[in-house]
This record gives C-alpha cells, structure tokens and sequence, in this order.
C-alpha cells in the first residue's frame, strides 16, 4: 500500500485529495494519514491542505527501487532491488539471496555496510548515505576463468558514469577508479562455481559520493576522495546509480552475445593512467617492478619486467600500485 500511494503521489503534478486516493487503493482515509506521515519519516516532502489533498514536493536521496526504477533503460539489471538501511556486506547478502533462488540482475544496495569488504580480505569503509555500495547478481553461462572480465565491465561502467558528472576520472587496473590522484571506487567480483561452470557471479561496486574527509578512518584519509569532495557539491546518487547499472546491462550483453569484453576494455584504456607508466605489482607479500604495455582484450594487464620479459597479468591477487605511493 506504501508503494501505492507514493505511486499515486509521483504521478500526480498537482494535489491529489485523500478521497480520490481512498477510492482508487480501496483504503480508509486515516490509512492513508498513516502512510503518509511514514513516508514524511522517510525523507518525503509532502505538502498536505485540507480540501485539496496531498502533494509530493521531494522525495529523499534513497537508493530504493521506487527511487530508481524511472531513471533505469535496462531489461533486467535492477528490475528487482533489494535495500537496506544498515547491512553487513551488500556482497555477502547477495549470495545469501541467491542461495534463496534471487536471479540474474538482482540487486543488494545498502545505505551503509558494517562489514564492507574489499579484496583479499581488505575492508571496505562504507558511511551511512555518502556513498553507493551495490552488489549485482549475474548468472552469466560463462567459462568460470572469464569471470573476472566482469569486473572491468564494472569499472568501466563506473568510470562512464563519474564522467558523465563532468569529472575526469581514471581507471587503475583492475578495479580502482581514481580522482584526482585518490581512489573514489573500487570493485570487489566474487564467483561460485566448478571447474567448467559458474554458478553465479557477485560484483559489489563501492563509490564514495558524498562522504567527507571525516568519513573514513585515519588510514584510508589519504588515499581516499569522494565526488563531492572534487566537485564541490552534492551529487545525487540514484541518477549515478541508473548511469552505472544502465551502461553495465549494455556492456554486459555485448560480452554475453560476443563473448568477448573489447567494448568495456576500449573504455579501460581510454581511462586508463597506467599505460606506459611503471608500477609495482604486489602479490602475496612480493612486489615486482613493471612497466605497463597495455590492457589486453582478454582484460589482463600488459607488462614488460625487469628483464625485457612480457608478461600477461590476470587480476586476481594482485594490486598495482605507482612507484612512489599509492597511485
Ligand atoms: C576494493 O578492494 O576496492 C573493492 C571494494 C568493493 C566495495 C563494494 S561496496 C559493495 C560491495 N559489498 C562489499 O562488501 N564490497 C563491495 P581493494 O582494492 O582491496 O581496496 C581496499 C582498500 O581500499 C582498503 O584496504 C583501504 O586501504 C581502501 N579503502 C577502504 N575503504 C575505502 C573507501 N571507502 N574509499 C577508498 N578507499 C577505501
């Protein structure tokens, strides 16, 4: 009944009086009070005057399927949404959820996480509504060591949608988008399966948007930014929501139909800063000089070592990171 009403109240431009409401939802005016009132608690705006009725004047920065689902172009990716206010990991319970049967394009999206998760057991810092922290369902009838071309389908779908804002991110292989010399996403891709099928894939997506300096821990401060911290204002979140997931569903189809991700690499390369440049790869506890060729097609990273050797890098467990820091 809740969706109803708000329903009923976005498809209204002007007021819209309780007893015409009453009459199309089958429900009791005090009903109706009550509703809205809960959803005056969730952040509505709504102006009510006797005798005209209800009108919606804002709805709240919530990443709800309510708020999203106008701004989504896709098919399948987001048609179901799953949200909550605090949660553990967004990537722990979409695997929950697909255990329980949830399908291909399902997504978990929390307004905060207290357990966020980063790769190789790093953490995730994830404040309450500054940021997005998403997970996406895929079920894709893929080679298993092809699953982590999806996650430069991730970042690149993430570095579309923070240059759409007008900013000039970059991507560092595999899957950190950087501002201005900080990291402002990361993707974390977890897969089950056997040896020659996947059962599902998760692809958690983590993007500061509006966090402060003061949001994240003295250790992450450094390294991190967040949109609003380069762009000087609020930017809002579900349009960066739908950006990302509608620009993912036709990165992901091309790499289903074509098998291949070269659209999603074209964007890594275009965003990527690393090309030419030499980096440190660190892989459990051993760091090697490089300098970096290219991104493959395949989505590995080019490299030539010390030696002259060229090597093919798959992502992995391995972190890049510049000479002299993190970048
Ligand atoms: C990542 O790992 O960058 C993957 C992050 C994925 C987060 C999403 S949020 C939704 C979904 N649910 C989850 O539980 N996770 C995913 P990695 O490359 O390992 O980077 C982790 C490192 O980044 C940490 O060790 C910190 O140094 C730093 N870090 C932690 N929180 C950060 C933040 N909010 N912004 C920037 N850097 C951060």
């Amino acid at each position: 009944m809740r969706e109803d009403i708000l329903n009923l109240l976005k498809n209204t431009d002007d007021f819209i009086s309780g007893q015409k409401i009453s009459d199309k939802l089958n429900v009791s005016r005090t009903s109706i009070w009550k509703y809205i009132n809960g959803l005056k608690e969730e952040g509505y705006k709504i102006e009510s005057v006797s005798r005209k009725g209800y009108k919606l004047i804002s709805s709240p920065d919530v990443l709800t399927y309510e708020e999203i689902k106008d701004l989504l172009k896709t098919d399948y990716i987001g048609k179901k949404i799953f949200h909550y206010d605090t949660i553990d990991s967004t990537n722990t319970r979409a695997k929950e959820l697909v255990s329980k049967g949830e399908g291909e394009g399902t997504i978990v999206i929390s307004e905060e996480q207290t357990l966020g998760k980063g790769r190789l057991g790093r953490q995730w810092q994830s404040p309450k509504g500054k940021g997005i922290w998403m997970s996406i369902i895929l079920k894709p009838d893929i080679n298993p060591v092809d699953a982590s071309k999806i996650t430069q389908i991730g970042a690149a779908s993430v570095w579309e949608a923070i240059s759409k804002i007008g900013l000039k991110p970059y991507i560092k292989w595999p899957n950190d988008i950087i501002l201005n010399s900080k990291k402002v996403s990361g993707t974390l891709t977890e897969m089950s399966g056997e040896l020659n099928q996947i059962n599902y894939v998760v692809i958690g997506i983590g993007i500061n948007v509006n966090a402060e300096a003061e949001d994240f821990s003295e250790e992450v401060k450094p390294i991190a930014t967040s949109i609003k911290a380069v762009l000087g204002k609020k930017v809002s979140r579900k349009h960066l929501v739908a950006d990302i997931l509608n620009k993912f569903e036709v990165l992901y189809n091309d790499f289903l139909s074509s098998g291949s991700i070269s659209k999603s690499i074209e964007i890594c390369r275009k965003g990527s800063k690393i090309i030419d440049k030499e980096v440190r790869l660190i892989s459990r506890g051993t760091e090697e000089k490089v300098k970096v060729i290219d991104v493959t097609e395949d989505g590995e990273l080019l490299v030539k070592d010390v030696n002259g050797n060229i090597k093919k890098i798959i992502s992995g467990e391995i972190s890049v990171r510049g000479l002299e820091g993190y970048i």
